[in-house]
């Protein structure tokens, strides 16, 4: 299930280089090219999910995956103060890359808005 002109795609089969952290039968995960903090990952399912949109059932296992994975991938960062996961999603959300993907940040006090 690979789309031929995703750039996450072509990270995922090896196609366009990455600095990758991580990476399993699931997801990889490697350093976004433009961070905005000292440490900032992202998660991407190996396979092509378009957005949140798109998510169904069968997807439940590897959201799951997905969150657990992200303390301990913030762990071996050395984020040890926490940290702020974001999926932007649809081009309102400020979603530039249509592959579904987890930012993984933190390292400074990145917060600009609070919901309390
Ligand atoms: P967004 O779709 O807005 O959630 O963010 C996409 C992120 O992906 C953005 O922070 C920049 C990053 N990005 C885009 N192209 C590449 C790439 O080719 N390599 C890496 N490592 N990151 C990329």
């Amino acid at each position: 299930m690979k789309e031929s002109n995703c750039i996450f795609c072509k990270i995922v089969a090896g196609e366009l280089p990455s600095n990758q952290v991580y990476q399993d039968d699931q997801v990889i995960v490697f350093k976004d090219i433009n961070p905005k903090a000292p440490v900032h990952l992202l998660m991407v399912p190996r396979e092509h999910i378009i957005s949140l949109n798109e998510l169904q059932s069968q997807h439940d296992s590897l959201i799951a995956h997905c969150l657990r994975l992200l303390p301990q991938l913030a762990k071996q960062q050395g984020l040890n103060n926490g940290f702020r996961t974001v999926i932007n999603t649809g081009a309102g959300g400020g979603q530039i890359v249509f592959h579904l993907h987890i930012h993984l940040l933190g390292g400074i006090v990145i917060f600009t808005h609070r919901c309390t």
